[in-house]
């Protein structure tokens, strides 16, 4: 295996063998990464990656495409099963692209967006100032109402729809611990003629393993997704909708019906060219493997994992912002639990081979790169087998790493501890 790579490039080839090393030798807690199915790497590392498809299954602009289109309608129909979904357009890059895609097909320049402020748990996509979309669409944010609970302040969208008159109300968050109110947020973008979109790109794979509610059950009309998260599939995007599905080589009219035509038209030609095929036959392999019994189980386990460890670092004085998770993630203010900024922090669980994130939490008066928080969540390690006895262990490892922070010794001993431990746990590709 790897023998041209090593040949012909050696500096890659290190860099590869390094990267092996320490995903093998670390604890993987950004809740946002995962381990791909050696099948996931196998079909990236595909000839399908040699070829130009631009279009959709059966109207292509290029020729040769009678293994691309029913790769494509494959992945499309298992997207569309596993979520419910009237249509799935699989060919978005990732997760931002799959975001503008949806804002440029439902409105127009100056239009509003309400989604969820960033520093409460929302997205850069949702609204962030330094955004591109931020420069062409006019966006209000609303927040959680209350830090102990989470509970998003439901009334203030529901004041802010009615004030500023989105055409796209929008929930979803890269770093929020709780289950949303999907019902309530349909009826607030009903009442004033928005349509409910949801970006669930962190909690895909638990819903798809119906362990969290899906937005569709709700009255969603779109829902947005990167394949990478939960969902353990090859880095990518991933735009669900509901409507009628026709052909995304005419116009059509900006109604909700036509709202499958009008992303399919957004994506293509709107935002991207030719799709990644490579990447759409890893993301089939993917949607096949999180429609699997085991797959539910794994899902089950990621929330049995994040209750016992967000448990278990409350009991050491871990301060989390909301008290628990009813997710995969968790976001703890390290200032008030040990002051300790989230980037000292992050560096000191580096040090051990625990990698998390630092992080804003709500209202943060610290800077981004300097944060009050961290982020850390259980996709990844729930992934190589362990379970609520090894959250045991990782809570113990995090507070002792942060209360000898200074300790470089001790930090070393613990990562040697951190080091053997990981060898009962294998990568999915070591199979
Ligand atoms: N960057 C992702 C995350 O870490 O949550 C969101 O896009």
């Amino acid at each position: 295996m790897l023998k041209h790579l090593k040949s012909n490039d050696k500096p890659i080839y290190d860099l590869l063998k390094a990267e092996e090393k320490r995903q093998h030798e670390g604890l993987e807690l950004i809740p946002s990464e995962n381990y791909v199915s050696s099948a996931v790497l196998e079909a990236l590392g595909t000839i399908f990656t040699n070829k130009y498809s631009e279009g959709y299954p059966g109207k292509r602009y290029y020729g040769g495409q009678m293994n691309i289109d029913p790769l494509e309608t494959l992945a499309i129909e298992r997207a569309k099963k596993l979520f419910n979904a009237d249509h799935a357009n699989v060919q978005p890059l990732s997760g931002a692209p799959a975001n503008l895609a949806v804002y440029f097909a439902w409105m127009e320049p100056g239009d509003t967006i309400l989604g969820m402020d960033l520093s409460h748990g929302g997205h850069l996509t949702h609204g962030d100032p330094r955004t591109a979309a931020a420069r062409v669409f006019n966006f209000i944010r609303y927040k959680i109402k209350d830090i102990e609970t989470g509970e998003i302040d439901y009334d203030q969208m529901r004041d802010l729809a009615k004030k500023h008159k989105p055409k796209i109300v929008l929930a979803g968050f890269s770093a929020y611990p709780r289950e949303l109110d999907y019902a309530k947020i349909a009826s607030i973008a009903n009442e004033v003629g928005a349509i409910a979109m949801m970006d669930m790109a962190h909690i895909a794979g638990l819903i798809a393993a119906k362990q969290l509610k899906n937005p569709f059950d709700f009255g969603f009309h779109v829902v947005t997704s990167t394949t990478h998260k939960t969902l353990r599939g090859p880095r990518g995007g991933l735009i669900l909708s509901k409507g009628i599905v026709s052909n995304p080589l005419s116009p059509v009219e900006k109604k909700i019906e036509n709202i499958p035509t009008l992303i399919d038209r957004s994506v293509f030609p709107g935002l991207q060219g030719g799709p990644h095929d490579n990447v759409t036959a890893a993301k089939a392999v993917a949607f096949k493997e999180a429609a699997s019994p085991q797959f539910k189980i794994y899902a089950k386990q990621i929330l049995k994992n994040a209750k016992r460890l967000s448990e278990q670092l409350m009991k050491k004085g871990f301060k989390l912002v909301t008290n628990g998770t009813d997710n995969h993630l968790m976001l703890v203010d390290m200032i008030t639990s040990f002051n300790v900024s989230g980037l000292q922090a992050e560096r000191v669980y580096d040090a051990i081979g625990l990698t998390l994130n630092k992080n804003m939490i709500p209202d943060d008066q610290r800077k981004p790169f300097s944060p009050s928080g961290i982020r850390l969540g259980t996709p990844a390690i729930t992934t190589r087998g362990m379970k609520e006895k090894d959250m045991d262990q990782i809570a113990e490892w995090m507070y002792k790493a942060i209360t000898h922070k200074d300790d470089e010794k001790y930090l070393n001993k613990l990562h040697k501890e951190v080091i053997i431990y990981c060898k009962n746990f294998p990568l999915p590709s070591d199979f």
